[in-house]
């Protein structure tokens, strides 16, 4: 098992396209297994593979409070989704510490295989609903703040660079012994 590097937004390689799955071996396991404890490790609810840079169509989510009730989706597809629409405050691992409101279908129909290849349906709604659609933007590519204002976008960005520039310098600090 392994913790995959996260992902920062605005890393242009969250804008990448995901391709299925076409094989449903070992390394796929190992994949899931290591997504899952990056996940757990975070801790975060959901996690798309595009986050860990791996551009295949693979996300792992975990509601549970106990953190024990892993669900893997790979290749979903959504089937329908509700006209009504929810609105909710998300966050994600890719944007660390931004929490705004995102507007979506409050039910979706998913299809997706899972680690064996088995495919499957699930009906999902409440949170499950929002998580699914959250990370399969992911897989397409797309961040969920690419949803609000140019305006908002543009101060998490700044906001999230100059943490990064941060957390670089720190980096140096340490690997020179703060000299
Ligand atoms: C996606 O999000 C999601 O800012 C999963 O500092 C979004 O796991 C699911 C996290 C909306 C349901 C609704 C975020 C952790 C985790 C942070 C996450 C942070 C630490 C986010
Ligand atoms: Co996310």
């Amino acid at each position: 098992m392994a913790k995959l590097n996260i992902l920062r937004y605005p890393d242009p390689r969250l804008h990448k396209v995901a391709q299925p799955v076409t094989v449903f071996d070992e390394r796929l396991a190992t994949l899931v297994a290591d997504m899952a404890e990056t996940m757990y490790d975070a801790p975060g609810i959901g996690l798309a593979a595009t986050q860990v840079d791996v551009h295949e169509r693979v996300i792992v989510i975990d509601l549970s409070e106990t953190k024990d009730a892993l669900q893997v989706f790979i290749n979903p597809e959504i089937l329908w989704a509700s006209d009504e629409r929810k609105v909710y405050d998300e966050g994600c691992l890719s944007v660390p510490g931004i929490y705004d409101d995102v507007e979506r279908p409050s039910k979706v129909k998913v299809r997706a295989q899972d680690v064996k290849g088995e495919f499957f349906e699930i009906d999902c709604d409440e949170l499950l609903a929002v998580c699914i659609q959250h990370e399969m933007d992911h897989l397409m590519g797309k961040v969920f703040v690419e949803y609000l204002s140019p305006l908002k976008r543009n101060r998490i960005k700044t906001k999230l660079l100059k943490e990064e520039r941060g957390m670089e310098r720190e980096k140096q600090l340490r690997a020179n012994g703060r000299r």
